[in-house]
């Protein structure tokens, strides 16, 4: 149960251990567990996240972007995606499984073949328009003509709070609990409060919660005893297998960008089309949408 000394310290919500992330906004790193065969399963992830949505992914980014679709399907700019050796260092099929996701769009993609600034030098002289590139702090898309550049922490903010827009049928005036409050859930918190919606936090850093209350956001303490008063939920924290069936709304709808998948692997299939969760498909599809304008 939860320690009395600091309510923040010690959270267990299903009965685990809610983990405090690393100070500061914290990514988590993809493995290649993730994204192993994400390329092969592009149209069968497209066809779920539609039968959960009502929207295609092309659709959802266009959305997510602010942009039509024929906007989205109008321009062939020429990607380049760049291996990026630095900190922790390459992920196995990252950068393909990038490439795949901006081919099923219709982009040109390519992997370049050098890696870092050879392969910025290669996509630049190669006539390359757009660069996707991750380092372990940053996953960015640059328009190397418009200077535009995008941030995937945002992109699959806008995407995800899209898709729970869309699932629930709109969330004007509706409550929505965002859970963690890192880049992508400062962002959607921000996009649900321009849909309308209500929106509550549940964050576990103390300095994080203070700054949320700071300008007005309800922060909530007890999420164990919280969670089914919610009937929208988006999950943007790195706390894996804590949303159980038990504990929430009868009829949630649960949008979770955030890895590990924060629902557990039960709830996660039955909860089928009242859920979307992606590694990496949401966002990067976002990313192109707002990088081509
Ligand atoms: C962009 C993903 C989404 C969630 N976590 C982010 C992550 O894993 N970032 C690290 C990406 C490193 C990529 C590596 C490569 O293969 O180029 N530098």
């Amino acid at each position: 149960m939860r320690n009395k000394e600091h309510p923040l310290k010690e959270v267990r919500v299903s009965g685990r251990l809610m983990k405090r992330p690393k100070e500061g906004d914290a990514m988590t790193r993809l493995t290649e567990k993730d994204i192993f065969g994400l390329e092969e399963s592009m149209g069968q992830s497209d066809l779920k996240l539609t039968k959960a949505t009502g929207l295609t992914i092309r659709k959802l980014a266009s959305l997510a972007a602010g942009i039509t679709e024929e906007e989205f399907c109008l321009r062939s700019r020429k990607v380049a995606v760049i291996p990026i050796t630095s900190g922790e260092g390459i992920i196995p099929y990252f950068t393909d499984s990038v490439r795949s996701i901006i081919s099923y769009l219709g982009y040109p993609a390519e992997v370049m073949s050098t890696n870092d600034v050879a392969g910025i030098y290669e996509a630049v002289t190669d006539g390359k328009e757009i660069i996707f590139m991750a380092d372990d702090q940053r996953f960015i898309a640059f328009n190397l003509r418009t200077k535009t550049i995008v941030d995937n922490g945002e992109a699959t903010a806008r995407g995800y709070v899209a898709a729970l827009n869309s699932m629930s049928g709109g969330l004007n005036s509706q409550k929505v609990l965002v859970v963690g409050a890192g880049e992508v859930g400062r962002t959607a918190i921000f996009c649900l409060r321009e849909l309308g919606a209500n929106v509550e936090v549940y964050e576990i850093n103390p300095q994080k919660v203070a700054n949320l209350e700071k300008i007005g956001i309800k922060v909530i303490k007890d999420i164990e005893s919280s969670l089914q008063n919610f009937q929208y939920i988006l999950d943007a924290s790195p706390q894996a297998a804590f949303l159980d069936l038990a504990n929430l709304h009868p009829e949630v709808m649960i949008a979770a960008p955030g890895i590990p998948l924060g629902l557990t692997p039960e709830t996660y299939l039955s909860l089928e089309k009242r859920v979307v969760h992606d590694p990496l498909q949401i966002g990067v599809a976002t990313m192109l949408a707002l990088a081509i304008i």
